[in-house]
């Protein structure tokens, strides 16, 4: 008797879990537009978790406490005032998915599973943006996206956002560049769903860790688009994406463009609105966005004109393809990340060229959190910084020493290659592109 009861009582919850999932599966993906989505719904992952908001710093984390990714390629990307927003350290890591998910990614894996494999983003252009109406002959483009155990929803978001936001005349191809990543979901499981792009997409593999700078230069060696625009693994691209950097290419096709890259939440995924910035740095060579000149913002289009920017963050930007060869890609000696960004910048203006943001295109990108980068990596990164400032800032090098006199003695490889490039290049100096492009950063000099 007491059996039957507590047979009818597990198969009745049984069924109520079946449905309750069902109903979930249902409202979930009911007004999905991709065919890979219909195809493979996965199990949506414990909805009660998706918006959990809490509360508490993580005590037990001892050594991997998680900190804002200071010397991630991250704070290039990340808007101002929220790289370093500490609404993190009130999340409560006790939950061990949750922290599981960060230390892997760096971001909440719990939602960006609920999210899947695509969403919509709200449009966050000026709406004077709304008005603007671009040549139907702008060039081609490959999109090019390295990663390195990136989150996969994350990876297929990225990829799913530009196949279904940018025109298909103007998409010749997606070039994903996989860094030796080791997660075992990014292996067959991700050429299968690729499979669902009918062959806009090539996959990549690299047969060593390369880092992220020759990883671009491998993936940039793979597409025939006219143009190449470099994304992170783990952006959303926003509407009309594309064609306001293509229209600026077409202008000058010496302009490197770079999107308003708006932010999505590492805890939240949310997605929100970035102010206009222009990208900028210090005698440290760190990265980071600056407030527009306000001179800039009183011309007639106001917040919709091309912003002038002294240096790009490094993963998202896009640059005319033979443009980008005319002018010695990457640095290939330069490791993993970090610098290059810089080192593209300062080629650049100083080179013939200019960098320009671009408000009315809008690219979102997760701002991750990380546990702090191992020595190897800083090895990398002064490596990479001294071979900036021993190829490209002339006698204001001694700027960057009086910040880093411990970079003073070290070695950095040889640097022969890209000297004589500056030179065959007819390269401008540097206390040009200070009194033209950043006065700002003399300004900050001491003596
Ligand atoms: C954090 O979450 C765990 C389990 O998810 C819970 O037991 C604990 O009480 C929470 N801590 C706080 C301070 O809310
Ligand atoms: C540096 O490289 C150049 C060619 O790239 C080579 O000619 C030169 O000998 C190298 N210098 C040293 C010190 O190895
Ligand atoms: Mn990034």
């Amino acid at each position: 008797m007491q059996c039957n009861v507590l047979q009818y009582l597990f198969y009745g919850s049984l069924i109520f879990v079946i449905w309750t999932a069902l109903f979930f599966v249902y409202f979930h993906h009911g007004h999905v537009r991709s065919p890979l989505k219909k195809a493979h719904a996965e199990p949506p992952s414990a909805p009660s978790h998706a918006h959990q908001r809490v509360i508490y710093a993580a005590e037990e984390l001892g050594t991997a406490r998680l900190i804002a990714a200071e010397a991630e390629e991250e704070e290039q990307a990340a808007a101002p005032g929220k790289q370093f927003s500490p609404s993190n350290e009130n999340v409560n890591y006790s939950d061990p998915e949750l922290l599981d998910g960060f230390l892997k990614y760096g971001f909440n894996t719990i939602v960006s599973r609920s999210l899947g494999h695509e969403r919509e983003v709200p449009d966050t252009r000026d709406k004077r943006c709304l008005s603007k109406h671009y040549s139907l002959h702008l060039p081609t483009a490959s999109i090019i996206i390295c990663f390195h155990n990136e989150e996969f929803n994350a990876l297929l978001r990225t990829v799913s956002s530009v196949v279904y936001l940018t025109p298909p005349h103007l998409l010749e191809d997606i070039i994903l560049v996989d860094d030796m990543s080791k997660f075992v979901d990014l292996k067959e499981k991700l050429d299968y769903y690729l499979e669902s792009f009918r062959g806009k997409v090539k996959l990549v593999r690299n047969k060593k860790r390369e880092g992220l700078i020759r990883a671009k230069m491998i993936g940039a060696a793979y597409a025939s688009g006219e143009v190449l625009v470099f994304l992170d693994s783990h952006c959303e691209v926003n509407v009309a994406w594309l064609e306001p950097l293509l229209h600026a290419i077409t202008e000058d096709y010496k302009t490197v463009v770079a999107p308003v890259i708006d932010v999505i939440d590492s805890l939240s995924l949310e997605y929100q609105p970035s102010p206009l910035v222009r990208g900028a740095f210090d005698w440290t060579l760190r990265f980071r966005w600056d407030n527009v000149l306000s001179y800039e913002m009183d011309l007639p289009e106001g917040p919709t004109n091309p912003i002038r920017s002294p240096a790009i963050s490094g993963g998202i930007f896009a640059i005319y393809r033979p443009y980008f060869y005319e002018l010695g890609e990457y640095d290939k000696d330069m490791d993993i990340w970090g610098g290059e960004n810089l080192e593209l910048s300062l080629r650049v203006w100083m080179c013939g060229g200019q960098l320009l943001i671009i408000p009315c295109s809008r690219v979102g990108h997760i701002s991750r959190k990380h546990a702090k980068p191992d020595s190897s990596h800083e090895d990398s990164l002064a490596r990479n910084y001294l071979r900036l400032v021993h190829v490209w800032l002339d006698e204001y090098k001694e700027q960057f020493f009086l910040r880093s006199p411990a970079l003073r003695h070290r070695t950095y490889g040889n640097i022969s290659e890209r000297i004589q490039l500056r030179k065959q290049l007819g390269c401008k100096s540097f206390q040009w592109y200070l009194d033209t492009v950043f006065p700002e950063l003399e300004a900050s000099m001491v003596s």
